[in-house]
C-alpha cells in the first residue's frame, strides 16, 4: 500500500508541476535519452544536416502518438512518402529556442530538403497528420507548447510540394483530432481554459473550402486545474467518444466525454451530471483506462475494502470500472483490486469482495489475498498472493510455487497459491480469467 501512495503522490507533483501530459503520460518513455535511430530516419537525418548544418538538435513531440522527431507520412497528393522533423538550434541566440519543422521529400529514392519553417513554440507538444475532408491531402496539425498549458498554440499547415502555409491557428490547452463518424476524416477538438476565470470551453473545429469554422461548440467542466489525459474509444452502446480527464480545483479527477449523436455534439458526461460526472469524482492517478482492451473505455472509481475502516491511516481500496451507458449513466463493468504502479487489475468475483481483502506484503511488495475474518488485520488465513517478477528471476520464483499469469516484455506477473480447499482460493485458470493488465 505504501507503494500505491507513495505512486499517487508522484503522480500527483508530476501533474502539478507540469500539467503532465495525455494518453499514456504514465510511459516513461519520454523521459529516456533519444532512441536509436533507423536506417530510413539516418539517411534523413544526413539529409536534413546537409541542408541546414550540424549545429542543431532534434525535438521529439512531448505528447501525442507521435513521439518521433521524424514523423514519416505521404501528406501530398504525390504517391511517396514526406519526412517532417522538429529541431531547435544549438545557440539558442539564432532564434530564442524556436523549434524549427523541416519537410524532406523523395527525389528518386533520395531523401532530400524540401521546405523549412519555424514553429510557434519552444516545443513541440502533439501531431496530427490527419485528413479533415475528403479529395484534400491530409493536414499537418501542430500543437507548441507554452510555459502556461493555457495558452498554448496549434496550427494546421497544408503542403503542396512547394509551398507550406499555414491555414489556421489557434489556442487551446488541450487538443485532439476525432473521427466522430468514423468515415475516415477528423474533427479538431480542442478546449480551453481561460486563465483569468477558468472558465473552459470545448470547440470543435472543421474545414469547408479552404476555410476552418467553428462547427460547434460543446459546454465542458469548469473550474479545472490541468488537463491529464485524452482517451479515444467507444462507449458501452458503441459511440465512439473520447474521454477527457483532468484535474479540478480540489485535486481530483472528473471526466468529460464528447460523442457525436445524430449531428449534435455533446457532453454526455454533462447531460445528465448527477448520473455520469459526479459520479467520476476520483483521487488522482485513477485514470480512464480500456479494461479487457476492447476499445470501450473504463473510469475508476474507489471504495474502501472490506476488512477495513475508513479510519484507516492506510486506505486499501476496492476499484470500480464503469462504463458510460446508453441511459447516460455510469455502469459497474468491473470490481476489484487495482495495483495501479504494478500496471494490472484483479476483478473479484462477488463472493471474494464479500469475504476477502487483500494486504500488501511490506518484505516483498506483492498483494496478499486474504479470507477476511473480523478485519483485514485479524484476517491471517492467505488464500494467495501476486507478484510481478523480472524475466530473468522467473525460474527462481517457479521453483518456490508461483506460476504464470501472464507477461507483458520482461515482466512476469505470477501467483502463489496456498493448498487450502478454501473456494476463495481461486483456481490459476481463474485468477487467469479474472486478471487485466493496465494499461
Ligand atoms: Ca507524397
Ligand atoms: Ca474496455
Amino acid at each position: 500500500m505504501k507503494r500505491i501512495l507513495s505512486f499517487i503522490l508522484i503522480t500527483a507533483v508530476c501533474l502539478s508541476v507540469t500539467g503532465c501530459s495525455f494518453e499514456d503520460e504514465l510511459d516513461a518513455g519520454g523521459l529516456l535519452s533519444a532512441p536509436m535511430m533507423t536506417t530510413e530516419q539516418r539517411e534523413i537525418h544526413e539529409a536534413l544536416t546537409n541542408a541546414i548544418g550540424n549545429e542543431i538538435t532534434l525535438k521529439y513531440p512531448k505528447n501525442g502518438e507521435n513521439r518521433s522527431a521524424f514523423v514519416i507520412e505521404n501528406i501530398d497528393n504525390e504517391p511517396t512518402e514526406e519526412a517532417i522533423v522538429f529541431y531547435q538550434y544549438k545557440s539558442a541566440d539564432l532564434d530564442e529556442g524556436t523549434v524549427h519543422v523541416h519537410i524532406l521529400d523523395q527525389i528518386d529514392g533520395k531523401w532530400s530538403s524540401a521546405i523549412d519553417f519555424a514553429g510557434s513554440g519552444a516545443e513541440v507538444d502533439r501531431i496530427f497528420i490527419s485528413p479533415l475532408r475528403e479529395g484534400r491531402s491530409p493536414s499537418i496539425i501542430i500543437g507548441y507548447s507554452t510555459l502556461s498549458p493555457s495558452l498554448n498554440q496549434f496550427q494546421i499547415y497544408s503542403y503542396d510540394s512547394e509551398n507550406i502555409n499555414t491555414v489556421y491557428t489557434d489556442n487551446y490547452s488541450l487538443l485532439s483530432v476525432v473521427d466522430f463518424e468514423d468515415d475516415g476524416y477528423y474533427d479538431i477538438f480542442k478546449s480551453s481554459i481561460d486563465p483569468e476565470t477558468g472558465k473552459t470551453e470545448g470547440v470543435i473545429i472543421g474545414q469547408e473550402g479552404n476555410e476552418f469554422y467553428t462547427i460547434a461548440t460543446v459546454k465542458m467542466s469548469d473550474y479545472i486545474s490541468s488537463y491529464v489525459q485524452c482517451r479515444h474509444g467507444k462507449t458501452e452502446d458503441g459511440k465512439r467518444a473520447i474521454f477527457i480527464d483532468s484535474l479540478n480545483a480540489d485535486g481530483y479527477l472528473q471526466t468529460d466525454i464528447i460523442s457525436k449523436s445524430s449531428k449534435t455534439y455533446q457532453n454526455l458526461s454533462l447531460v445528465f451530471k448527477d448520473k455520469a460526472f459526479e459520479k467520476s469524482v476520483r483521487d488522482t492517478g485513477y485514470l480512464t483506462q480500456d479494461v479487457g482492451r476492447d476499445g470501450t473505455l473504463e473510469i475508476p472509481t474507489n471504495e474502501i475494502m472490506a476488512g477495513y475502516e475508513q479510519a484507516d491511516s492506510v486506505k486499501n481500496m476496492i476499484t470500480v470500472f464503469s462504463g458510460f451507458d446508453g441511459d447516460y449513466s455510469l455502469k459497474q463493468k468491473y470490481k476489484g483490486f487495482y495495483m495501479i504502479n504494478d500496471g494490472y487489475f484483479f476483478n473479484m468475483p462477488p463472493d471474494m469482495l464479500k469475504s476477502a481483502t487483500v494486504k500488501i506484503d511490506e518484505t516483498t511488495g506483492e498483494s496478499v489475498f486474504y479470507k477476511l475474518e473480523g478485519t483485514a488485520q485479524q484476517s491471517d488465513k492467505e488464500l494467495f498472493r501476486i507478484n510481478v517478477v523480472n524475466s530473468s528471476e522467473y525460474e527462481n520464483y517457479r521453483a518456490l510455487g508461483y506460476m504464470l499469469i501472464t507477461q507483458q516484455g520482461q515482466l512476469r506477473y505470477i501467483v502463489k497459491r496456498t493448498n487450502t480447499d478454501e473456494k476463495l482460493c481461486l483456481k490459476l485458470d481463474d485468477i487467469k480469467d479474472n486478471f487485466y493488465l493496465i494499461p
